[in-house]
């Protein structure tokens, strides 16, 4: 069987081009995310491409015992998996801290946190007993920076930078690598969803310079993962080239 890797939050943005990008190089996928449709339109355009196989799984990363038994239903040999991109994640809302929604801080810690801890605690284990492995984490530059507005958004990706520290020095003795990948501005479907369908708003976050694009951060991720065995990268800020930190972006 070939390389297999799983990526959390396929069918659209940084996940669904990683798809791509690992399937050029002829790893077979376990693809996850909550729009089947998507996931199945990537599957077979991936299997005509690539002749990659690909295992679908559609489940909310915010319910915990949906993540595991999805998981764990899985044939013993898609366990074997030697990449987890553990990108599902979003932002939802803009708003300073005493207008903030409590349900738009419930999305993003459930969703960018606690789902990414019930994803890694179920595929950790798998890497521990085959022996291999590799976790990449979606930070942010969020998550090593606080903006106006951001702090709830900010403080879900500090705690992935937090957690991708943690796992690295927890899974050191099995030999399993770990990176986290912390992207500026990327044009995704990320800011359509931070302000929840208004197309309109979130194009004017990357008006009047050239954002990152998806592949980019997806290559950077193949970079990571294709580096020797002897070598782990720790971690990468990627920006756009006119994107000095969060708040700093030359527009024309
Ligand atoms: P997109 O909105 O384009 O994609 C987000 C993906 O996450 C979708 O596949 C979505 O799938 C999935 N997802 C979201 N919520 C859930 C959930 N509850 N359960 C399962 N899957 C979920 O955004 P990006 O590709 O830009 O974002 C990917 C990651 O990169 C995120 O962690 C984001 O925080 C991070 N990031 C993005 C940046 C940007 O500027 N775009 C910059 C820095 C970091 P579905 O809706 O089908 O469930
Ligand atoms: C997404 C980038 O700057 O909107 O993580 O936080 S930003």
């Amino acid at each position: 069987m070939s390389k297999i890797a799983l990526i959390t939050g396929a069918t659209a943005g940084i996940g669904e081009a990683c798809a791509h990008v690992f399937a050029r190089e002829r790893y077979d996928l376990i693809l996850t995310g909550r729009r089947t449709d998507r996931l199945e339109k990537l599957s077979t355009q991936l299997k005509k491409e690539y002749n990659v196989d690909s295992k679908l799984l559609t489940f909310d990363v915010r319910d915990r015992e949906e993540v595991i038994s999805n998981l764990e239903a899985l044939p013993d040999e898609w366990k074997k998996v030697n990449v987890l991109v553990n990108n599902a994640g979003l932002s939802q809302g803009l708003d300073p801290i005493q207008n903030g929604s409590y349900d738009d801080w419930e999305t993003m810690i459930d969703t960018n946190v606690k789902g990414l801890l019930y994803v890694t605690k179920v595929v950790s284990n798998w890497m521990i007993s085959n022996g291999f492995g590799h976790i990449v984490n979606l930070g942010s530059i969020a998550g090593k920076e606080v903006y106006p507005n951001g702090n709830v958004y900010c403080a879900s990706k500090h705690a992935v930078d937090a957690l991708n520290k943690g796992m690295r020095i927890d899974l050191l003795p099995y030999g399993i690598k770990v990176t986290a990948v912390h992207p500026g501005a990327v044009e995704t479907e990320f800011s359509e969803v931070r302000f929840k369908g208004d197309k309109t708003r979130a194009k004017k976050v990357y008006d009047g310079f050239e954002p990152l694009v998806a592949k980019d951060i997806a290559e950077t991720i193949w970079f990571a993962v294709s580096r020797p065995a002897h070598v782990n990268i720790n971690e990468l800020i990627v920006m756009p080239t006119a994107q000095a930190t969060a708040t700093n972006i030359f527009r024309k």
